[in-house]
């Protein structure tokens, strides 16, 4: 096994630069290049300084971290060497250890090797990375939970009931000559459903887990004058939108970012939906029909005093809030016994603490069975979906009391498409797509 290096903190100028070396001769190399580094201690840091070979020259001092095989990052011995934070500093530590022996590290090679000596599994290498990459409090605390292994051990118990049941099928086909008597065949049915709603719980996290992660779009939209633009400064804590009595004042949709609990709220105020000849207004309009379906959530105001006016007709559905505006004036009869909407006054500032609270809970919408524990990555939800696919074609194999086989054949590809996730199973053109999304020095 070759020994790698890389620079692991951020290139640039800064206070120090972390250099790492990982591998057996990260030692030894380290060695030739530091003074009085014989009595090493590991994970002890030792203030040392890096020399120019053949030379008394000193290049920099440095503090030398030693972590030992296998109690290291990579499973590896790892030397951590922070230098000043100079990129020529770096560059000549790079060039010696190269010199002694090292290889520059490809993008994610350090994590490579800690899955490859078992210190961590996929899931949480790919954490790894996307803790590094988040963008938002609550994708740091769902990676750091990934890391931690929440995510593998929910998905290592589904595996190990779903081998409970391929145990005692194979055993049937093996040694019985008839089929399974009925009741052991429903109590397979009723764990093999258990099973799938246990990946599917997983899966529907995702709706949840993809927008903690990057941020959700949140529309404004409504017929004119119904407050969409009050409504849109009050969430942004400010007069950003234009405010008048005059139908029709948005004309271009108008966009500010929003911290709801740390998450990045992308927010669209939009041109009020109605028939007009006006050219500007139209391809504001046209704008708006763009956000709607952009939005990952749709606010549909209303104006709550409004007794006759027309209302834009959307289909309801899981991405829209119906929200009541101007409660502070008299409500209309017909809103008056309305559920299902949030009441507030765009102008009095009441009731946006509830509307913040139901865009929260959209958001939180899919963790509902998992303890907060959310599916935050495109490929585990793919595999969750297709593992989630083949045990709902082994259950219908059941029902239609079709052979052992089959229903086995469904059931050995679920687990194949389970064990991908953490890795398990993990084929090399899997690795290399992840590791190819790694930068470098991780
Ligand atoms: N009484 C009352 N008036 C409001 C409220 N929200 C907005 N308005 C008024 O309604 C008019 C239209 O507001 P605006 O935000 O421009 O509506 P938009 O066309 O939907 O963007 C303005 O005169 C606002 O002052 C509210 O909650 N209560
Ligand atoms: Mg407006």
């Amino acid at each position: 096994m070759s020994t790698i290096v890389a620079l692991s903190t951020p290139p640039g100028r800064g206070a120090i630069a972390v250099v790492r070396l990982s591998g057996p001769d990260a030692l030894s190399i380290t060695k030739q290049l530091a003074v009085d580094l014989d009595n090493v201690k590991a994970r002890r840091a030792t203030l040392s300084k890096i020399n120019l070979p053949g030379t008394q020259e000193t290049l920099d001092e440095v503090l030398i971290t030693f972590f030992k095989a296998p109690d290291s990052a990579t499973g590896e011995d790892v030397i951590e060497i922070s230098c000043h934070g100079s990129p020529v500093i770096v560059r000549e530590m790079l060039d010696l250890t190269v010199s002694m022996g090292a290889r520059l590290a490809a993008p994610g090679e350090f994590t490579l090797r800690a899955l490859t000596n078992r210190k961590i599994n996929l899931v949480q290498a790919e954490a790894i990375r996307d803790l590094i990459a988040a963008q938002t409090e609550a994708a740091v605390k769902q990676a750091a939970r990934q890391i931690g292994g929440e995510l593998s051990h929910t998905i290592t118990s589904l595996e190990e009931e779903l081998i409970g049941v391929i145990v005692l099928l194979e055993s049937a086909v093996e040694f019985v000559e008839d089929d399974l008597p009925a009741a052991e065949l429903g109590s397979v049915k009723a764990r093999l459903t258990s099973v799938q709603k246990g990946i599917g719980d997983l899966a529907d996290s995702y709706s949840s887990g993809r927008l903690l992660q990057s941020g959700i779009k949140v529309a404004i939209i409504g017929s004119p004058n119904v407050g969409k633009s009050s409504l849109f400064n009050r969430l942004v804590s400010r007069d950003r939108a234009i405010v008048t009595d005059v139908p029709g004042t948005t004309r271009d949709t108008l966009s500010e970012t929003i911290d709801l609990e740390g998450v990045p709220v992308f927010l669209t105020d939009t041109a009020g939906l109605r028939d007009t000849t006006d050219t500007i207004e139209s391809l504001g309009i046209e704008r708006t029909q763009r956000a709607i379906v952009d939005a990952d959530l749709v606010l549909e105001v209303i104006d709550a005093s409004d007794a006759v006016g027309e209302q834009v007709s959307r289909d309801r559905d899981a991405s829209s809030i119906r929200v009541l505006n101007k409660c502070d004036l008299a409500v209309a009869n017909r809103f008056v016994s309305e559920k299902d909407s949030v009441r507030i006054s765009a102008l009095t500032g009441e009731g946006i603490e509830s509307l913040r609270t139901a865009i929260l809970a959209f958001l939180h919408r899919g963790d509902v069975d998992n303890e907060g524990l959310l599916v935050t990555n495109a490929r585990h939800y793919d595999l969750l979906k297709t593992a989630s696919y083949e045990l709902g074609n082994a259950i219908s194999a059941l029902n239609d009391e079709l052979s052992e086989e089959l229903i086995l054949v469904s059931l050995h590809n679920a687990l194949k498409f389970l064990g991908q996730i953490t890795g398990e199973t993990t084929t090399e053109d899997i690795l290399s797509q992840v590791f190819a999304t790694f930068c470098i020095g991780k």
